[in-house]
């Protein structure tokens, strides 16, 4: 019987700090599972990481520790592709022809542009603006028939697969046109200290976050520090929104239920719960630390890594945009 081939899912993470928590349960843990099933592409995304601005040094260092942390976390290069966004010239020069078929309008309608330029006022620059249009490269680049995508980045994938749709209009069938994937267990993981915002690295409040890194005692201290509510029941609701984040985390941690975290904490307040939530993200994350150390310490075999992936996701950009370049009449050399 002929073997079906495996569906293609890309994804990708900026290298803007050390991951948080939230970067780990919602997308870095899901894509190590997705391994067997997928033929998977992941991507450290450091042409986006500009849109804001960044500190060149610490831009590549933190490159490098992003595809440290992915190994350490899971991703095995033998199965998955592992690559560095600016590696691979391809994306940029499909970014170019797709902007040509994009509408002003509608990347003004991003809400996330909307909100980044409000939050960085004094640096609305056109890659801010146009940064869903190298995600659209980024996906249709690889042929990509699936892409992970959380709540905020919905938008992106609706406004790539309408170019792709748009272009395959014009041009005739080019693209894979594709679909969101929405991991079984993935939760959005909120700040700790502001629960109705989520948990992001570039936070400015150093204990709105858990980072990967982050050694035991600072992990404790954040968790202690947790934003909780009035009353002091371990219980899940909408007006509770800090405890219901920690239950998040703890139940991503362990695996136990709602209802279950419920009965082992009644009667016992937060005090305990915020120490049990603690000790299962530091059980987690201890033998991610390690391996993460010993990945970074070895810097010939990283950098061998990220060579062999850019050179593989190389190859196949290449082809897809040699084909749309011959498609909309650049001369081929
Ligand atoms: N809080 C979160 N909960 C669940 N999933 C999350 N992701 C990010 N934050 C959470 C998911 O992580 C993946 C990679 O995200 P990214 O680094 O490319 O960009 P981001 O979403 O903008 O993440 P951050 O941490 O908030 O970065 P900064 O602060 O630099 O903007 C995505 O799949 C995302 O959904």
């Amino acid at each position: 019987m002929e073997e079906q081939k495996k569906k293609r899912i890309l994804s990708g993470i900026q290298p803007t700090g050390t991951f948080t928590l939230g970067n780990y349960i919602g997308a870095v843990r899901n894509w190590g599972q997705l391994q067997d099933e997928y033929e998977c592409i992941y991507m450290i995304a450091n042409l986006h990481a500009i849109t804001l601005r960044q500190e060149p040094a610490k831009l590549r260092q933190q490159t490098r520790e992003a595809a440290a942390l992915l190994l350490a976390c899971g991703i095995d290069p033998a199965k998955s592709l592992v690559f560095v966004q600016s590696q691979v010239p391809a994306h940029t020069q499909l970014s170019w022809v797709l902007s040509c078929n994009t509408q002003f309008g509608e990347l003004s309608r991003m809400t996330q542009f909307k909100d980044k330029s409000a939050k960085h006022a004094d640096n609305v620059n056109a890659g801010l603006f146009t940064y869903p249009v190298l995600m659209a490269a980024d996906i249709l680049i690889y042929g990509a028939d699936l892409v992970p995508v959380g709540a905020d980045q919905k938008q992106h994938l609706e406004l790539t697969r309408n170019i792709a749709e748009r272009f395959n209009g014009v041009y005739g069938p080019t693209f894979t046109v594709p679909e969101g994937y929405f991991p079984k267990q993935g939760a959005r993981i909120m700040s700790l200290q502001e629960p109705e915002r989520k948990m992001s690295k570039s936070d400015e409040n150093v204990n709105a976050f858990i980072l990967l890194l982050d050694e035991p005692d600072v992990i404790l201290r954040k968790c202690k520090r947790a934003v909780t509510d009035s009353d002091s029941r371990v219980a899940a609701s909408p007006d509770k929104p800090g405890v219901t984040n920690l239950m998040t985390i703890y139940s991503s941690m362990t695996g136990k239920t709602f209802d279950e975290i419920e009965r082992e904490f009644d009667g016992r307040g937060y005090g305990d719960f915020k120490i049990a939530v603690a000790e299962s993200v530091i059980a987690e994350l201890s033998p991610i630390q390690r391996e993460y150390k010993r990945l970074l310490a070895d810097r010939a075999y990283l950098e061998e890594v990220l060579k062999t992936g850019a050179e593989t996701a190389g190859r196949i950009a290449r082809r897809y945009a040699d084909k749309v370049y011959k498609k909309v009449g650049m001369l081929q050399l």
